[in-house]
């Protein structure tokens, strides 16, 4: 007779089941963006402090607010609440958030220019965020996961060369084009920041991660291979070298046909799916090799209604065949009223009961 296994805590989360390949009857849930200006008791606390980093440098405040949508909606899991930026500022760039504005960041656009930046000590500036996981990985309910992330290389890259949050990414290409040498010496000082920074939110109780790269959609495909799933690549590879069991779900935002690419080769272990990914062609090309992970538009959410629930049900009735998990295609967006979360959720609990 076989030996019963043996059931750990961690393996009761229905997140932690569906990246390890089981289907579920009811799939989990969690929303990018879930903490933010879309909540009342968010903007509470913001108001408490200057900047945006001081938040996510606050691990009493960050922790708090990464709980409230958890209390509020049972989410499935809780990611921790920080910024793809806090890479950058630690190795000495600086970076700023100004009135509710996107950032703004003393732009690096050659080589010679990233003398200034230092690995050493970069966790002694991230040491509050590892602090934070920390206090959520003690307070979260038992079934829920705790999701830690980095943006990805090429995304955080466009951040730290263009100085801002841009449309058409003129400096950060221009760049990796005339002197990729130099370029893919910028790449690889983030990608060994955040292997570190990744590393040590595992450490501190993180039980999944998620890499953000959402402006791989810009580039074309040998500059996608070179820039967005080669560095990725390294970054799973020398993660995993040190914390094999952690799940690491890829984001590739607007990749296109180029998510299929990416799921073969990237490393990752969960594929996070934007809005406009066919839910046919993902079933046969991506969720056919690993767990998906997606896709309502944020602007269904911001709708509500039977224009919503209808969006819902459609990726429920395409994806829950195999392993998935439901999420947004992109960020909650800020003007989105907390009654439509309300009502995702009881759509989303609600379609295993109804079978
Ligand atoms: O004052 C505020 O409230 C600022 C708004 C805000 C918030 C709530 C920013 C500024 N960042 C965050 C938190 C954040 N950022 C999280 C927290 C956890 C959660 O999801 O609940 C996460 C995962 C991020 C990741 C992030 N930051 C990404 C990747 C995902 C995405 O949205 O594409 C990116 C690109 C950023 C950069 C960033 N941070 C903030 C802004 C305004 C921007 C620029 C966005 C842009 O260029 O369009």
């Amino acid at each position: 007779m076989l030996t019963p296994l043996k059931i750990t805590e961690t393996d009761k989360k229905p997140l932690l089941r569906v990246l390890r390949g089981e289907t579920l009857d009811a799939p989990p849930v969690w929303l990018m963006r879930q903490a933010g200006r879309y909540l009342p008791e968010y903007r509470e606390v913001r108001d408490t402090v200057g900047g945006f980093l001081d938040l996510c440098y606050a691990p009493a405040l960050a922790t708090e607010v990464t709980l409230q949508p958890i209390r509020r909606f049972g989410f499935d899991a809780a990611i921790l609440f920080a910024d793809i930026l806090v890479v950058p500022d630690a190795l000495g760039q600086s970076v700023r958030f100004e009135g509710g504005e996107g950032p703004k960041l003393e732009p690096i656009r050659n080589v010679g220019e990233l003398g200034g930046l230092r690995l050493e000590g970069i966790h002694d500036r991230l040491a509050p965020i590892y602090e934070t996981v920390s206090r959520l990985s003690e307070s979260l309910p038992d079934n829920t996961a705790l999701i830690g992330f980095a943006g990805a290389p090429w995304t955080v890259a466009t951040y730290m060369v263009e100085g801002a949050s841009s449309r058409d990414f003129v400096h950060t290409r221009g760049w990796a084009l005339e002197d990729p040498g130099g370029f893919a010496w910028l790449i690889g000082i983030i990608g060994d920041a955040t292997v570190e920074y990744l590393c040590r939110q595992v450490e501190a109780g993180a039980e999944i991660l998620q890499l953000f790269d959402s402006w791989a959609g810009v580039l074309a495909q040998d500059e996608f291979r070179r820039w967005v799933v080669e560095p990725t690549a390294r970054l799973t590879a020398a993660v995993k070298k040190r914390h094999p069991g952690v799940p690491i779900i890829g984001f590739p935002r607007s990749a296109g046909p180029l998510y299929e690419d990416y799921v073969a080769n990237a490393g990752v272990d969960a594929i996070s799916l934007d809005s406009a990914v066919p839910l046919d062609w993902a079933v046969k090309r991506l969720q056919a090799r690993l767990p998906v992970q997606g896709n309502l538009d944020p602007l269904l959410l911001l709708a509500g209604g039977d224009a919503m629930e209808r969006g819902i049900r459609e990726i429920l009735a395409a994806l829950s065949g195999g392993p998935f998990i439901f999420n947004l295609g992109h960020g909650i967006i800020k003007e989105t009223p907390p009654d439509h979360v309300a009502q995702l959720m009881e759509v989303v609990r609600g379609w295993a009961a109804s079978g």
